[in-house]
């Protein structure tokens, strides 16, 4: 098995290495490119080769594609994995790749760019068959009344969000009328500023919905699959904290509605590689918001669920492979949650680069470490703080949850500060033992507790 004969790994950290080992499994050959402070990460020391492409602010290093594709044409390699982050939903990017002879691991350019803009990627999505959250089908115009209009229709309270944001960035809450002229004026000034298109949009705004996202996979030959769903309500300030799947109460029927939705949008709209609908889930309800383009940091819950390596999977498809398995063969076995280890202080989530003491990962049964972290490695301070996940699965929920406990205990980090007290903390809450949290839960608990 060899769709490609190299890759070079565009990222850096746990997804580096999560991909490194997918392509050692495929017996494909790997370039790591890294930043000059990042020549002690584990998967540089592991690739076939390796290449400093610049300093260590991301601008100059991870987001530079001339030093990438310079990188690419240096050691011959045909294809990159851009991971999570960095340049993994850039539609230049993936363009500038395809252009330049090689192939980018990930949805055509042109997907990249629809699903980039909100706006574009919703009626798209409607268009497709998926339910959306009520709202102005399109952006704002000037046209004041029609505005208040709709916002009637729709009924308060209203969010307006950004086209060009996504992820928490540019949205407003408007509560009544009167702040309605205002608040559009101020989001589309934030937009202008922060994204450099001023389109916002208008949703009905749902006040304690979970945070439920599909995973898809599609190759080019017309086939699509869904993979189940994941839970990721608990969150802080748009940080995921814990994510797990399935989620908790969402029946086999629904799963399968849902799923089939998705698998038909990504053939009606030419999809390819892995993908994730994000939903908002409220009073039994699934309402479309972003599609994401990329793999993300939680699919590893969707792989102990389902067996499925991912990663491999994207590879194939990518190198013009059909998926290796249909919808049937594709079957949901038992409950896996994922907890982020970051390095911060575990009270006021400030963040703790510095030197790993000691670090020894648990084990057993169901537990799986994704993590690039080491004996005397030193976290730098220029990129995220989140050095690893910790993955259980069970037969149940509450056995994930039993073996999450246990491994989070045996979990040894000394030398630097983590959030492991908060992931602690959580698997002892009664509202998180029960499942079903809102995208509000963990906030509230900690504006309470502290
Ligand atoms: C919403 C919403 C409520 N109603 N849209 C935030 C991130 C971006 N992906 C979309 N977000 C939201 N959109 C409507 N119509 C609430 C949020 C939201 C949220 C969504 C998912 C996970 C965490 C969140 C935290 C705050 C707000």
């Amino acid at each position: 098995m060899s769709a490609f004969k190299k890759i070079v790994i565009a990222n850096r950290g746990e997804i580096a290495l999560r991909i490194l080992r997918a392509c050692q499994t495929m017996g494909i050959r790997t370039v790591a490119v890294h930043s000059t402070v990042d020549r002690n990460l584990k998967h540089v020391g592991m690739a076939d080769e390796s290449v400093c492409i610049g300093p260590a602010p991301a601008g100059e290093s991870y987001l530079n594609v001339p030093a990438i594709v310079s990188a690419m044409e240096l050691t011959d390699a045909e294809a990159v994995h851009p991971g999570y982050g960095f340049l993994a939903e850039n539609a230049d990017f993936a363009e500038r790749i395809e252009e330049s002879g090689f192939t980018f691991i990930g949805p055509r350019a042109e997907t990249i760019h629809l699903m980039g803009d909100k706006v574009s990627a919703i009626n798209a999505m409607r268009k497709a068959g998926v339910p959306c959250v009520p709202g102005s089908n399109g952006p704002l115009d000037t046209d004041e009344r029609r505005t208040r209009r709709m916002a009637e229709e729709i009924g308060y309270p209203v969010l307006i969000k950004a086209a060009a944001g996504g992820g928490g960035r540019g949205m407003r809450v408007v509560h009544n009328p009167f702040d309605l002229v205002k608040s559009i004026e101020l989001t589309r000034e934030e937009a202008r500023a922060g994204f450099g298109d001023a389109t916002v949009y208008m949703e009905k705004y749902l006040q304690n919905p979970r945070h439920v996202e599909v995973q898809v996979l599609a190759d080019s030959h017309g086939n699509a699959v869904h993979l189940g769903e994941r839970d990721c309500s608990m969150q802080r300030r748009h940080q995921k904290v814990i994510e797990e799947a399935p989620a908790p109460g969402i029946t086999p029927e629904q799963r399968e509605k849902i799923g089939r939705i998705c698998t038909e949008a990504c053939k009606r709209i030419g999809y390819l590689g892995a993908g994730t609908f994000e939903f908002l889930f409220e009073d039994g309800e699934f309402y479309f918001i972003e599609m994401n383009t990329r793999i993300q940091v939680e699919h590893p819950v969707t792989e102990m669920i389902t067996g499925i390596d991912l990663i491999q999977a994207q590879i194939l498809v990518a190198a013009g492979e059909r998926l290796p398995f249909r919808q049937e063969d594709i079957i949901v076995r038992g409950h896996a949650v994922e907890c982020r280890i970051n390095a911060e202080d575990p009270n006021t989530f400030i963040p703790q680069p510095g030197t790993i003491e000691a670090f020894h990962a648990p084990g057993g049964p169901g537990v799986r470490v994704d993590s690039h972290i080491y004996d005397s490695y030193t976290i730098p301070p220029n990129y995220d703080s989140m050095i690893g996940k910790l993955i259980c699965h069970g037969e149940t929920r509450e056995h994930a949850m039993a073996r999450m406990r246990v491994a989070l205990n045996e979990l040894v980090l000394t030398g630097i500060k983590t959030n492991i007290p908060l992931h602690l903390r959580l698997l002892d809450d009664s509202g998180f033992k029960t499942g079903g949290t809102n995208i509000h839960y963990l906030e509230k608990l900690l504006a309470k507790n502290g």
